[in-house]
């Protein structure tokens, strides 16, 4: 063969196997719509859980850096469900999102739907939440997390040098270069999300100005009280604790950090949910009591 076909076929492979890998680093790290199936509302009390999600661990948090992941295994653990935990990828998960939840042979996906067919399959859970305009407000509250704080908590970590260099660390286990090119790939998939929600329009000031916002109105209505509603933690105490650990004990270089650390009953909030449902993996913890200093 012609040495220079041979070079041109060559490079052919060999182009075409980065453009693969590139590829298969967005798939995994930046998700896709998925098969937007129906989740199932309902299933048996009986049937073994397993949690996927993000559970790599992360220096000073009892739960996963994955917010959504955080609220369910944190829902999980506050009712004393038995359930196992596995790790997954984007990619590997159903509608391209963590977490999602195997009942049996269900495979529900979403949180907000995790936490439905959980409330029905367990009748207990239902009787434990809010109603009239308390459940307005969870209902709320819940928003208020994973519609905006979700994204301001997200700003932080990937339109921040100290946020990637957060995020590299959690790929430290690979060889280079992966960690930095898989953190590369997560920061071009959350800046994409992050400028069609909208986020990315604002100067950084008016994002902590809308931080605060939050914080404030989080703390106001917690208030002195325990759990946001009634004696017993609820899917809202869940919820604001999956959204706010990491802003406690974790990324100093995040303005969600020091806003919600602003505010007392917000942090002594999170220690008491670590205290009461993670006290296995805060005595396994530097300091065995993890308590914000
Ligand atoms: N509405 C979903 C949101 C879940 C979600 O966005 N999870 C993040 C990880 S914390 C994710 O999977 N992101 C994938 C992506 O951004 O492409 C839920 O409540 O579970």
């Amino acid at each position: 063969m012609d040495t220079n076909v041979l070079l041109l076929a060559i490079s052919a492979v060999a182009l075409g196997g980065v453009a693969y890998f590139l590829l298969s680093l967005k798939w995994s790290l930046t998700g896709n719509l998925g098969q937007r199936k129906v989740n199932p509302l309902k299933g048996s009390a009986q049937d073994a859980l397993t949690l996927y999600g993000f559970f790599v661990p992360v220096e000073n948090l009892t739960s996963s850096i994955s917010p959504f992941t955080s609220k369910i295994e944190t829902y999980l653990r506050m009712n004393g469900i038995k359930f196992a935990s596995e790790n997954t990828d984007f990619k590997h998960s159903p509608n391209g999102r963590v977490p999602y939840l195997q009942s049996g042979e269900h495979s529900i996906s979403d949180s907000r739907f995790i936490v439905r067919f959980l409330l029905n399959t367990f009748p207990k859970l239902e009787k434990l939440e809010p109603t009239g305009e308390d459940a307005a407000k969870a209902t709320l509250i819940q928003r208020l997390c994973e519609q905006h704080i979700y994204f301001t908590l997200q700003h932080e970590r990937a339109a921040k040098p100290e946020g990637v260099q957060a995020i590299q660390k959690l790929f430290g286990d690979k060889p280079w270069p992966m960690p930095w090119l898989l953190a590369q790939a997560w920061k071009i998939g959350r800046l994409q999300q992050m400028r069609y929600e909208g986020i990315l329009t604002l100067a950084e000031e008016d994002i902590d100005k809308l931080v605060d916002e939050d914080s404030a109105a989080l703390s106001h209505l917690l208030g002195k009280r325990t759990w946001f509603f009634g004696e017993h933690p609820t899917v809202t105490d869940a919820t604001v604790f999956g959204f706010l650990e990491a802003a406690v004990h974790a990324e100093p270089h995040s303005y969600v950090h020091t806003s919600v650390r602003k505010h007392k009953n917000l942090v002594a909030f999170v220690d008491r949910v670590r205290q009461q449902f993670y006290a296995d993996r805060l005595s396994k913890m530097k300091g065995g009591q993890g308590k914000a200093q």
